[in-house]
């Protein structure tokens, strides 16, 4: 089995770093091309991973295929992602240092697809960790799907960034960050997209007894959250089953009967104020016509819904809502139930992760966000995603490339586009008067004209205009051009929900409502941050945390549009290849020192090749090497010695090593027989000398 593996993994190069044309972007392809071709989807860039999406379920996931990666070093098996994850893991056992893996990628690429894989990984190689499981199946009823037309649809496309830290130690613990979900889903969804999974989920799994408990019918199409995108049943998608595995992980982190039965009662409720309607009365104002909702009384809930309350000097005065501010004032309300209780279970996940045992904790971080998303139709959402994304790529750049990066600007590669963006969005937001959202096109309009990487049809010369609504906005993103939509700008970004609507949340007799409408929040006067604002300072606070750690990079690339297995659509793999900057990278790689090893394993390896070290080095590790490479004739320019690692600049010094470690070996006639697995990995090397 492991030596079929390992023959079959001679298809192509298995590390960019060894490609013999060197700076093609062609051999590069073709490369990628032949190994996804034999399902080989992972390749080296050094000890950056690339994964090419292969669209189908493979049988390299088993747990034989995990024990065969279990502390074997990096660059002795077929490049894989549990390669990747083990080594991050014995590095920072033996450094005892801090890591972080950062999986990026364009939506429908797979990097919830590796996230969920190194999360399994670790499950099964580490002591005590079943909860990372759970964490998974967890963040799974937080996802929808499918995305919406034209994108390449993903049943499962993240609607919330996750960083999450696997804290190790004698114990596994874990704390997880969230970014960002897209809340509107709740209320609307375009054609061809599911509202969450847990609706349905709870829906079509519920119980009898549970759903009359909460009022709930069998029946997803009764609901109108769930009806607009018309694709309430996806294939790939199984309600039933999900909303057990969903059940389980609830339980696995201490949710007593209670708890589940406060959740649900919330979904359930968002789903009922969905259905909630209003009549105009003679003059057009709301009357709400739904019973009581979320342990409210009807009146209060009426009222709440259907007038605003405004504060004028020592008065309290009753505005009424329209029939369209009421059903604004509604859904506002359901956005903002489950985005508070995402982040209340977030937190619970989270006590229930943390790990109590011990001060001394290292860390991996996972970072898993949405990828670059390019719709027909591009809104609020689909511009923070790609902000996010810009970031994470010139987070990339700044840690891979930083010599490079004066050179990437000047390609036009660079990241600071839309700066200015935001910073308009907020004064528009914060204009007392009458902002909308064509003001705020106008004034980027006014003070982002001149940016060579923005455009709107006034902008725009006579040809590209064509390709432009006058309510729209294009930038020229790292990974492409978007257009982006003004429409629901002003409102995304203020995000507010009026403060009566908070005053009669506090009523509810749900406790889990009660903890996510605190009392000393509607008494603020302070205006809360916008959206674009709370989302770019977490994202700040993200860099930081991972700035602290020593990085590590999978790079996902989708390999069609379609989710069609075994399509490899170059076109479309090169436009990534590109704007992800992996030739770039694989140019640094091969400028600096690109091979790295821990002293005690280079030890172990070579320490035939010097009297000193042979048979057995008892001194310091580093001090053993230091010998050895003195005593092959290393230059000062070919290595480089850190704290715990030997880094080698070329290739050929390594091989060099390699070389004589086989004549040596041959000789004496007398080492232990070589490993199949290194003849056949290391005479693929030779052959790129
Ligand atoms: V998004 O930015 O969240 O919209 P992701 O997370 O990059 O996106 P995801 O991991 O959800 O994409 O992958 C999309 C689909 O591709 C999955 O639902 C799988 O059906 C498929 N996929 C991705 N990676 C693999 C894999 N290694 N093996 C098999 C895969 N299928
Ligand atoms: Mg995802």
């Amino acid at each position: 089995m492991e030596g079929a593996l390992i023959a079959r993994d001679r298809v192509g190069i298995q590390d960019f770093v060894l490609l013999d044309s060197h700076n093609s972007e062609t051999a590069f392809l073709d490369n990628l091309k032949k190994r996804f071709t034999e399902d080989l989807i992972y390749t080296y860039v050094g000890i950056l991973l690339i994964s090419v999406n292969p669209c189908k379920e493979l049988d390299i996931y088993t747990k034989k295929q995990m024990d065969l990666y279990m502390g074997v070093n990096f660059f002795e098996l077929p490049p894989h992602i549990y390669a990747l994850a083990d080594n991050v893991y014995h590095t920072m056992l033996s450094e005892a240092s801090n890591h972080f893996i950062l999986i990026s990628g364009e939506s429908g690429a797979g990097k919830t697809e590796a996230s969920k894989k190194i999360l399994q990984y670790y499950a099964v190689s580490c002591p005590s960790s079943t909860l990372l499981d759970t964490v998974r199946d967890c963040m799974l009823m937080f996802n929808p799907g499918p995305a919406p037309i034209g994108s390449g649809p993903n049943d499962n496309s993240s609607r919330f960034g996750k960083y999450m830290d696997i804290q190790f130690d004698y114990a596994v613990g874990g704390h997880i960050l969230s970014y960002l979900l897209e809340k509107s889903r709740v209320v609307h969804q375009n054609h061809g997209e599911r509202n969450f999974h847990i609706f349905y989920q709870l829906v079509e799994g519920g119980e009898e007894d549970q759903l009359r408990h909460l009022g709930l019918e069998k029946d997803t199409q009764h609901y109108s959250y769930l009806v607009q995108g018309e694709c309430s049943n996806v294939s790939s998608i199984n309600d039933k089953n999900d909303w057990k595995t969903v059940k389980n992980a609830l339980s696995v982190i201490d949710f007593d009967a209670s708890d589940t039965e406060h959740l649900f009662g919330i979904i359930a409720s968002v789903l009922h104020l969905g259905n909630v309607h209003f009549d105009g009365d003679t003059k057009g104002y709301a009357i709400l016509n739904s019973n009581a909702l979320l342990g409210i009384h009807v009146q209060v809930l009426h009222e709440a819904l259907t007038f605003r309350k405004i504060e004028a000097k020592s008065e309290e005065v009753l505005s009424p809502f329209t029939v369209d501010l009421a059903i604004c004032a509604r859904d506002a309300l359901a956005k903002a139930i489950y985005g508070r209780a995402f982040t209340w279970l977030v937190n619970r996940i989270n006590e229930s992760l943390e790990n109590k045992d011990s001060e001394r904790k290292t860390v991996i971080g996972l970072l898993d966000i949405y990828g670059f998303e390019v719709f027909s139709v591009n809104s609020f959402e689909q511009f923070c995603i790609n902000y996010c994304n810009e970031k994470l790529q010139q987070l990339f750049i700044q840690f891979t490339l930083k010599s490079e990066q004066e050179e990437y600007e000047a390609e036009g590669i660079g990241v600071k586009k839309h700066r200015g963006i935001i910073s308009v969005l907020n004064e528009e937001c914060m204009r007392p008067g009458d902002a909308t959202d064509l003001t705020f096109l106008e004034k980027l309009e006014e003070k982002m004209g001149n940016h060579p990487h923005f455009l709107t049809h006034k902008l725009a010369d006579k040809k590209t205009r064509k390709s432009l609504e006058r309510g729209d906005f294009r930038l020229l993103h790292y990974a492409g051009e978007v257009t982006y939509c003004i429409v629901g700008f002003i409102d995304k970004n203020n995000d507010l929900l009026y403060k009566n609507i908070k005053d009669v949340m506090r009523l509810s007799k749900n406790p889990i409502i009660q903890e996510c409408f605190p009392a000393t929040e509607g008494d603020s006067r302070r205006r809360p941050e916008t959206v674009a604002t709370q989302f770019k300072n977490s994202l700040l606070r993200l860099t930081e945390i991972l700035t602290a750690k020593e990085a590590w990079y999978v790079r996902c690339l989708k390999s069609n549009d379609n989710k069609q297995s075994g399509k490899f659509d170059e076109v479309l793999v090169r436009h990534q290849v590109k704007y992800l900057g992996l030739m770039e990278h694989l140019r640094v790689r091969r400028a600096g020192f690109a091979y790295r090893r821990r002293y005690e394993v280079f030890l172990q390896r070579y320490k035939a090749l010097c009297p000193a070290t042979w048979p057995h080095w008892r001194g310091v590790p580093a001090e053993g090497v230091e010998k050895l490479v003195q005593h092959l004739g290393y230059k000062p320019d070919e290595y480089k010695m850190d704290r715990t690692k030997i880094f080698i600049r070329y290739a050929r010094t390594l091989f060099a090593t390699e070389d004589a470690f086989e004549i040596c070996k041959h000789e004496l006639g007398k080492q232990q027989r070589i490993q199949k697995r290194h003849l056949i990995f290391f005479s693929f090397y030779y052959k790129h000398l």
